[in-house]
């Protein structure tokens, strides 16, 4: 069977040759891969001698991924932008999904290393390395690094594993396609020196009492439609202090009968929508994220709406009724 990791474009490997500084960003609300991936670009650019900034929108709202904050600004600046850096873009289908710092460096060379399954191209010049087999974007900067010529390095292995190992719900989204190629990728991070125990516990401790709590309510308030096949979830205004979705995903996909879960979050201005899909459920959570102007992967994805949380129970409650027929 053919390798999920197809070649990477060598007009894509020539281009970061040929860069003397780099700007890379992910993501905003950025999770574990977004990071780590971002994280790890930065080690092989600077093992290539080139200089690199880190940009993210932030927030950093999930607790597994606070401590790598201050490794990244929030614009950059002139000066830097100044010199004609290469933008790599890491793990995003759209866009806006990279946030305000992205509108400054619209006229720079940009390259995507992404692996969502809908979305929209958004380089120009079309250099990109899209794979949605791919487990986690950390995988394809593995495959980028490859392609440079790159030798990994224990930090990188840190930083590819843990993208990959949070993205993967610490493995249990692989798929008998996915897993054999991945996993022979993690047996040479470990033996790089990287301990999965120790980044399980790094990604899980020092939660917050009142989180586990707010998820919990937000748990009790869940809906079940169509008999049961979805359950929606909402998170109001108030309660705002940390990312509480993966709590809700993990917990609400494993009921009875259920093929999807989605998580409906409030914030000022917009109301964020949240899609999971059960591996055999059929429904491709990523197309029906892109009719509402989102994106994202067969079985996770997400969209931002303008719309009060009741309107869009009864527009995907018609959706799902469709979907499900
Ligand atoms: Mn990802």
């Amino acid at each position: 069977m053919a390798s999920i990791f197809p070649q990477v474009d060598a007009r894509l490997i020539s281009a970061i040759e040929e860069s003397k500084a780099a700007i890379v960003i992910a993501h905003r609300n950025p999770d574990g891969d977004a990071v780590c991936s971002s994280l790890a670009m930065r080690e092989i650019l600077k093992a290539m001698g080139k200089e690199c900034l880190l940009l993210n929108e932030g927030e950093f709202l999930r607790s597994d991924i606070k401590r790598y904050e201050g490794e990244f600004l929030k614009e950059a600046p002139l000066e830097f932008i100044s010199r004609n850096p290469i933008v790599i873009v890491l793990d995003c289908s759209t866009p806006d999904r990279p946030g305000k710092p992205f509108a400054q460096l619209r006229d720079l060379l940009t390259v995507c290393i992404d692996h969502h399954s809908s979305g929209e191209p958004f380089t120009k010049e079309g250099l990109s390395y899209i794979v949605p087999l791919s487990p986690s974007t950390t995988l394809l900067v593995d495959q980028v690094r490859a392609a440079l010529g790159v030798p990994l390095t224990r930090e990188m292995a840190e930083y590819l594993y843990t993208g990959f190992a949070t993205d993967t719900g610490f493995f249990h989204f692989l798929s008998e396609r996915t897993a054999p190629e991945s996993l022979e990728r993690v047996a040479e991070f470990t033996r790089m020196g990287v301990s999965p125990y120790d980044i399980y516990d790094a990604m899980h401790d020092g939660r917050k009492l009142s989180a586990a709590k707010n998820a919990a309510s937000i748990i009790i308030a869940s809906k079940p439609i169509l008999d049961g096949a979805v359950i929606i979830a909402h998170q109001p205004l108030e309660i705002s202090d940390e990312r509480l979705s993966d709590d809700i995903y993990s917990t609400l996909l494993e009921i009875e009968n259920v093929k999807a879960v989605v998580f409906l979050k409030e914030k000022k201005d917009v109301l964020e929508i949240g899609f999971r899909s059960k591996h055999h459920s059929g429904i491709d959570v990523g197309a029906l994220a892109s009719e509402f102007g989102g994106g994202g992967h067969m079985h996770a994805a997400g969209a931002s709406i303008s719309a009060s949380a009741e309107e869009a129970e009864k527009m995907l409650e018609k959706r799902f009724s469709e979907l499900l027929k």
